[in-house]
């Protein structure tokens, strides 16, 4: 395998550059659609054009770099190596979740150009739309696009603040009536290679250097609309009340036994919670609820619903509210072969960096591409394993492992 070297103090202050645009007191609020995720967007473009890249934008608002291989012009152009991951942060997120990938596949087509060295394979790197799905409630946006994995509710989906998919997709260059364009056929692709932080304590607790990718986690997603009446907090006896609230707090504490003591599934988690009124004085007349389950068996997630919704009836009756559960979405756990899972380690081992196989417990764009070509994932350790959160954190030589990594990756799939 050729041995090209990336650039880590380039590497590094791209990605502290990128860390800036967005950032606040109280984190990354780089969230899609928003001025900050446009910003960025920019930035990483620019970047693109300076490694040599030309610079599309498809239907789904995905930011696509491609730099053509030499192969192209003698014979039949190759599949393109796929390289990417997001640019958009959760909300009050951290600096380096989705960024670390993007910035990393950039510097490894510059680090080609550097060396002058051509592959056979063109090389595409691709800044997916909402990987999160924030605002919208449908993550993977963007590779689920180019996987061609759009459902219904992805053209019918409306924001939190009221604006339709459809109007907000050209705020970002898409186009949702154009959005089958986005569509890569298997074709068209060698395989995918993305490099993204753990998000979680495996890799720093051990001591490893880098993760190799085993498989990507399931996730199921719901929304649990609460209606019991608001009345007054001070006049109204306990045995009258309808308290949508005291109902909030039994669902979400029976997520967390559902995962936790009862072991349904891997974890639970009710991320967000819309009280109404929301007034001190005032009893809950509505609570509205984000509830989500994660495992690697769709079967576990099955049975986490099942358990969900007769814990909803339970209390329904109990405190005699209306309780809706709705599914918003179901991702399926994705496996990562075992010849790219190879590829990966036979990179690490190239630079001499010891690592170690695990799953991954977060959702990522390599599991929608994986319907479309062979992808593999190649972790870095997340200090403290914390993610999602402004303390957010990989060193700077682990960036540069990472980055190093992928780009041996790249080279010996090339290869191949
Ligand atoms: O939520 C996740 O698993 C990912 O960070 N989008
Ligand atoms: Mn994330
Ligand atoms: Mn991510």
């Amino acid at each position: 395998m050729p041995s090209v070297a990336i650039n880590s103090t380039r590497l590094n202050d791209n990605l502290a550059a990128l860390g800036q645009i967005g950032q606040d007191e109280f984190g990354m609020q780089r969230v899609a659609f928003s001025q900050f995720d446009v910003a960025g967007r920019d930035y990483v473009m620019e970047l693109m054009q300076a490694a040599g890249m030309s610079v599309r934008i498809d239907a789904g608002g995905n930011v696509i770099g491609r730099k053509e291989g030499d192969s192209s012009g003698n014979g039949p152009t190759l599949p393109a190596i796929m390289l990417g991951s997001h640019t958009d942060t959760v909300p009050s997120g951290g600096q380096y979740d989705g960024a670390l990938g993007v910035i990393a596949a950039i510097e490894v087509v510059q680090a080609l150009a550097d060396a002058d060295h051509a592959t056979r394979h063109p090389l595409e790197v691709v800044v997916f739309t909402n990987e999160e799905g924030t605002g919208f409630h449908r993550w993977l946006l963007g590779s689920r696009a180019i996987a061609g994995l759009w459902e219904a509710e992805d053209f019918a989906a409306v924001h939190d603040d009221g604006a339709t998919l459809t109007s907000r997709l050209p705020d970002i260059g898409g186009n949702i009536s154009r959005i089958a364009e986005a569509r890569r056929r298997p074709d068209e692709l060698a395989c995918y290679l993305e490099l993204h932080i753990e998000q979680g304590p495996t890799l720093h607790r051990g001591g490893y250097p880098i993760g190799i990718v085993t498989g990507i986690t399931g996730r199921s997603v719901y929304h649990v609309d609460i209606v019991g009446e608001a009345n007054h907090a001070g006049t109204t006896p306990m045995a009258l009340r309808r308290d949508a609230m005291s109902s909030a707090a039994q669902i979400a504490l029976a997520v967390r036994r559902i995962a936790g003591a009862m072991e349904v599934c891997r974890v639970g988690t009710v991320g967000s919670m819309d009280v109404h009124p929301n007034a001190g004085n005032v009893i809950p007349g509505r609570v509205q609820m984000g509830v989500e389950f994660r495992d690697e068996r769709m079967e576990s997630l099955a049975a986490a619903e099942v358990e969900l919704r007769r814990t909803a009836e339970e209390v329904a009756h109990a405190e005699n509210v209306a309780i809706a559960v709705t599914a918003q979405r179901n991702t399926p756990a994705v496996p990562i072969s075992a010849n790219m899972q190879q590829l990966a380690a036979d990179a690490a081992e190239a630079s001499g960096l010891a690592h170690v196989s695990l799953p991954s417990g977060a959702g990522h764009d390599a599991q929608a591409i994986a319907a479309i070509t062979p992808a593999a994932m190649i972790f870095v350790p997340s200090v403290g394993g914390i993610s999602h959160a402004p303390a957010e954190y990989t060193t700077p030589q682990d960036c540069a492992n990472g980055a190093q990594v992928l780009l041996n990756a790249l080279l010996l799939a090339d290869q191949r």
